[in-house]
């Protein structure tokens, strides 16, 4: 042991730049300290236009997350009854062979589509969330999952309108003069637009919010217009019956680059400010001066995002309020326009990455149904029933609606259930087998964003935490063990990020591989600001803004804007909605993404989940703050602790998060109340279109 006494030389600490995983539109490019191996630091890159040299409340704490004390860090194989939570850590051949024996055996006796990959978004990166993956269940011909959780009806709603998924450039919002943050908690679910806001603030914009709860973002505009949830399509109507009745269109742009709009016009005619008031609860002179203002200001931003698409009409309510800066002019300047996503600028080569020509032909699921195919006997679709699950990226037992469906099936002896995962999540309870996955920190990956425009690298800055191995690893594994073509699975990760960056799109010029691991980002090459449809230039089939939309009229939907109520809405359903009168919205909280982060203590910060509702609608019920209260519907019921404000609509309830169920007093969260119905567009879920009771819970 010579080597014992030599005094060691510390390590130089070495700089790593990387990318944020998380589902969110801001993809900050994030520089990490490393000495001796470990992470020590994780902060904002301050040379990121975006990013700004500030995370966020939760991608703060990394590293409190990457070394927590519950990190997986071997394979784990059940040993007890199903969802027992009893477990064996195994050798990652054992697990690997067996797993790849299993489902051999369901592709001879059931055939592939038996086999569900079930993903989502707990990291946004290619490379370890739609690279591997995606050529091994393709290649495997498995079920394909359509991945609706999120975003669907509203990207559907904004193609049939301007027929991309771009939109106004956040870089530009300061020279906006009317900013509306219309169904998004920018603060906390977006809070590095938030300072492009203050500018144009600053420039004399003034900051509206459209949101039915008070939330931390509204209560820093300068004022909250508390709409009812689900009726954002009579709001935009009468705001454009406005802009017509007052001629505050701009004609010569609706002339040359739109389609229908006599027709809208006329449409538009019978959606005076008083019945939009009747609708969505709000004051029809407010509704009267909001459509002038929009329609004086010369770039408006509305920023849209995904809580209001969260209903029955949701897809039809974004396409509606994406036409208002077709009508008003607004996208010629810039700082003016929509903004939903800016995820369509980025054309990486996924065709070679995923390549999902191999399974185009296997039967389709729709993710959102997950309860429904886990119970069907034909997977609610047709076809063999499911019985392989391969997780990963996702936590389906608490995420999913109806969680009680997707519990019932997780809990089926016969279905023969992987998790790749960071932590024991409540879907990893009802495993087999659980795969410890590596984190951002250890591993490579290349990101897009939904919130601006920059392609972000991730470096791995630490090796990976006990046996952790990344998912893109994992599958290449089991691609090999199932004899699926070696091919396939031959490239290594940055080989695969090469391949994703080798697009022919023009968008990617100047977008390399060298220049991301000198500098960490790239903006796309598009210029600045990006105005994408300041003069025309709409993905349409027309060309033109779509305010007449032959492809809905397809569907068998209004080919105009106009207003789908809620599914569960009171008037509709009389009996319903008097023994369920209040409208559930279970929107993020401020330090979860989604499930992630709920496990850390410093984040979860209150013991216990809470809900928020009107004193109104808590004194009828004879509910004070600080009580324990079940809400609950005929799908299921979970118990918070109440707070009374007037911070969010009467006739309307906040419980925010999706908290994980074992950390919650009754095992359950929100989706034990959600429901399996879609979307009008897009075949998305409807989690704010949810109607409940709220009781005292002893
Ligand atoms: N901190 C944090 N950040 C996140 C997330 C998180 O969990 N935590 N999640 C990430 C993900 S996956 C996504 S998709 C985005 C979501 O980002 P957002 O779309 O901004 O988030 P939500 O909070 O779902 O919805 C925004 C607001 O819409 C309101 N709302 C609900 N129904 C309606 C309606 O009918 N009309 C109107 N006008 N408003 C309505 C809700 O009250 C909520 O305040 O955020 C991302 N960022
Ligand atoms: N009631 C209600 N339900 C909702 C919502 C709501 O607002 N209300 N929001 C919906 C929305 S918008 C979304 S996007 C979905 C989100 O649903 P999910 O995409 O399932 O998101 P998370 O809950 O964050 O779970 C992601 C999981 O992936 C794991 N993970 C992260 N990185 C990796 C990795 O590299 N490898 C592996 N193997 N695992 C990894 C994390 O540890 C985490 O457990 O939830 C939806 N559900
Ligand atoms: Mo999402």
């Amino acid at each position: 042991m010579a080597t014992a006494s030599i005094p060691r030389t510390p390590a130089a600490p070495q700089i790593v730049r990387g990318a944020c995983p998380h589902d969110c539109p801001d993809t900050c490019a994030t520089v990490v300290t490393v000495v001796d191996g470990t992470a020590t630091s994780i902060r904002g890159d301050s040379e990121h236009p975006v990013t700004a040299g500030f995370l966020c409340a939760k991608v703060n704490r990394y590293l409190e997350r990457t070394y927590h004390q519950d990190r997986l860090t071997t394979p784990l194989k059940r040993i007890g009854p199903k969802g027992s939570g009893a477990f064996a850590p195994v050798s990652w051949d054992e697990a690997l062979d067996d797993i790849a024996a299993r489902l051999r055996s369901i592709v001879n006796t059931a055939g592939p589509e038996a086999i569900l990959p079930y993903s989502y978004a707990g990291t946004m990166g290619l490379i370890q969330g739609e690279s591997v993956d995606r050529r091994f269940f393709h290649a495997l011909g498995a079920s394909r999952l359509l991945r609706t959780i999120c975003s669907t009806a509203g990207s559907e709603g904004i193609t049939m309108t301007n027929g991309n998924r771009v939109g106004a450039d956040s870089e530009a919002l300061a020279q906006a003069d009317l900013v509306l943050l219309w169904g998004t908690n920018t603060l906390t679910a977006n809070p590095h637009l938030w300072p492009f806001v203050l500018q144009a603030r600053a420039n004399g914009a003034p900051v509206i919010c459209i949101d039915p709860i008070r939330t931390r973002t509204a209560e820093q505009c300068d004022e909250w217009l508390p709409i009812r949830p689900g009726t954002d399509a009579a709001l935009a109507l009468a705001m454009m019956h406005v802009m017509f009745a007052e001629g505050l269109e701009d004609r010569d742009y609706m002339e040359r680059y739109t389609l229908g709009g006599d027709a809208l016009r006329e449409r538009a005619a019978v959606w005076t400010p008083e019945r939009a008031a009747t609708i969505t609860g709000l004051p029809a002179t407010r509704i009267r001066e909001l459509g002038r203002q929009y329609g004086r200001a010369r770039a408006a931003f509305v920023r849209i995002n995904y809580g209001l698409q969260r209903h029955a009409g949701g897809g039809m309510a974004v396409r509606t309020i994406a036409c208002l800066p077709s009508i008003a002019g607004h996208w010629r300047r810039p700082g003016g326009g929509v903004q939903l996503s800016t995820s369509g600028n980025f054309k990486f080569n996924r065709e070679a990455l995923g390549r999902p020509d191999l399974g185009a032909t296997a039967r389709a699921i729709n993710m959102v149904r997950l309860g429904e195919a886990l119970n069907a006997p034909d997977a609610g679709v047709g076809g063999p029933p499911v019985q392989a699950l391969v997780v990963y990226n996702s936590n389906p037992a608490d995420i999913a609606p109806d969680r009680n469906a997707v519990l019932r099936g997780l809990a089926r002896e016969d279905l023969f259930t992987v998790v790749l995962e960071h932590f024991q999540t409540n879907t990893a309870d009802w495993a087999d087998y659980v795969l410890p996955a590596t984190t951002q920190l250890e591993h490579w990956d290349v990101h897009f964003a939904y919130g601006h425009n920059y392609v972000t690298l991730n470096q791995p800055a630490i090796a990976p935490v006990g046996d952790a191995r990344p998912n893109s690893e994992i599958f290449r594994q089991l691609g090999r063990r199932m004899g699926l073509p070696a091919e396939l699975f031959a490239e290594d990760d940055p080989s695969l990020i090469r391949l994703a960056l080798a697009s022919s799109h023009p968008s990617f010029a100047g977008v390399t591989w060298e220049r991301l691991l000198e500098h960490g980002w790239a903006r796309l090459n598009l210029p600045t600001p990006y105005l994408p449809f300041a003069t025309g230039g709409f993905g349409t089939p027309s060309g033109k803004c779509e305010f007449y939309s032959e492809q809905m009229a397809a569907l068998g939907l209004d080919p105009l804007p106009t207003f789908t109520p809620p599914r569960e809405l009171p008037e509709e359903d009389p009996e319903r909605a008097a023994r369920f009168p209040l409208m559930l919205i279970s929107s993020p909280r401020h330090y979860f993404l989604n499930t992630t982060f709920v496990n850390i203590a410093s984040l979860r910060k209150q013991a216990e989940p809470e809900c928020v509702m009107h004193p109104r609608d808590a004194e009828r019920r004879h509910l004070v703050s600080g009580m324990r209260v079940v809400i609950h519907n005929d799908r299921g019921h979970f118990v918070t602790v109440l707070r009374v404000e007037d911070s969010v609509r009467e006739g309307v309830v906040w419980a925010p998060s999706i908290w994980w169920g074992k950390y919650s007093p009754d095992g359950n969260n929100a989706n034990a109340v959600t429901g399996q119905g879609e979307t009008d567009l897009g075949r998305g879920p409807v989690f704010y279109d949810t109607l409940v009771e709220v009781s005292a819970a002893d």
